[in-house]
């Protein structure tokens, strides 16, 4: 259960918590046209509490909206001030920050010409979303019989509300089996992500991941791109075949919620030695010092409120 905040950002205004409903009639509740974005803001060692990667996630929400021809009546600029604004008022430390951009109620069917878009911004406390023990030591990972959307199907690039019934199946699969999260692959059979995570692999000291095709162009994923490059490790966009990650040293996943997540078993084979290899535990660790404004390489990468 998400803890109520005082304050939920909506089109345009703070209004509290509970008076941020919509009509049944809301477009994006019928037909999944919407999307949005997930940041994390995290405590430092100062105690000031930062964005993390605001801009580019700010983007990535225009550009999700753009691919889906919808109109965002604010400028990113706006956005981001509303994101700082509602964490601000909501007196949070560290937070989830869930923009939401969806089409109102007007007028039903598949061709809504004037309805309304609007658009929210709620933040919560959300703690590691694979849980403290996964982050430590590790996920069991399971590939799912459902198959990530072709760029045909669903706009993969675009984080589109609808997009993610494919990602619940996925989970409901997997987690109903007794594993902690689904391993999704691609319409031609290699992996493409995790249900909300982009995936890596470490071999022989070569960080590898599947390029962006079918999948979403994770912000965590970039992070690893740069930090693996600062740290001088070879990192390369392949295709990957489910077996390669059995036989990898080490396979871990990315995404705002999860962060940098080890993966310790995929389809009942244990990675590696079983615990989280030393790349993944040299990127946790840059990681969670960048988040916190530790670091002063990354410090472009945060957004003070
Ligand atoms: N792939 C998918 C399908 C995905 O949903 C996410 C984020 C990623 C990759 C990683 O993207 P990024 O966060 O920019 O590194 N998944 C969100 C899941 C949230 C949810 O369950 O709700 C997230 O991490 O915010």
């Amino acid at each position: 259960m998400v803890d109520k905040a005082k304050y939920i950002w909506l089109d345009g205004k703070l209004v509290p918590w509970d008076q941020a409903q919509v009509h049944i009639l809301t477009h994006t509740l019928h037909y999944g046209l919407g999307v949005f974005e997930g940041i994390r803001a995290y405590q430092g060692h100062d105690g000031r509490t930062a964005i993390f990667r605001l801009p580019e996630h700010i983007r990535r929400l225009f550009d999700s909206a753009h691919i889906m021809q919808l109109e965002i009546p604010f400028a990113p600029a706006a956005i981001q001030q509303a994101c700082i604004d509602t964490m601000r008022q909501n007196e949070q430390k560290e937070a989830y920050l869930r923009p939401l951009v969806f089409i109102g109620d007007g007028a039903m069917g598949l061709h809504p010409q004037n309805n309304p878009i609007r658009v929210a911004i709620i933040t919560w406390v959300w703690g590691a979303y694979l849980g403290d023990e996964g982050l430590q030591k590790g996920i069991r990972l399971k590939t799912s019989s459902h198959t990530r959307h072709h760029v045909n199907v669903m706009m993969t690039s675009a984080k589109v509300v609808g997009n993610y019934v494919n990602s619940i199946l996925a989970k409901r699969e997997v987690t109903r089996a007794g594993y902690d999260e689904a391993l999704l692959l691609d319409p031609t059979g290699y992996v493409a992500e995790a249900s909300g995570e982009n995936v890596f692999l470490v071999k022989d000291g070569v960080i590898k991941t599947p390029p962006l095709t079918t999948i979403l162009p994770g912000i965590t994923r970039d992070c690893i791109f740069t930090i693996a490059g600062d740290l001088g490790l070879p990192i390369q966009e392949v295709s990957i075949a489910r077996d390669e990650l059995y036989i990898a040293d080490e396979v871990f996943l990315t995404g705002t919620a999860a962060e940098i997540t080890p993966v310790r078993e995929l389809d009942d084979r244990t990675i590696g030695t079983g615990s989280p290899g030393p790349v993944t535990k040299k990127l946790q660790e840059v990681y969670f010092a960048a988040v916190k404004g530790e670091n002063p390489k990354y410090a472009s990468w945060l957004t003070y409120i």
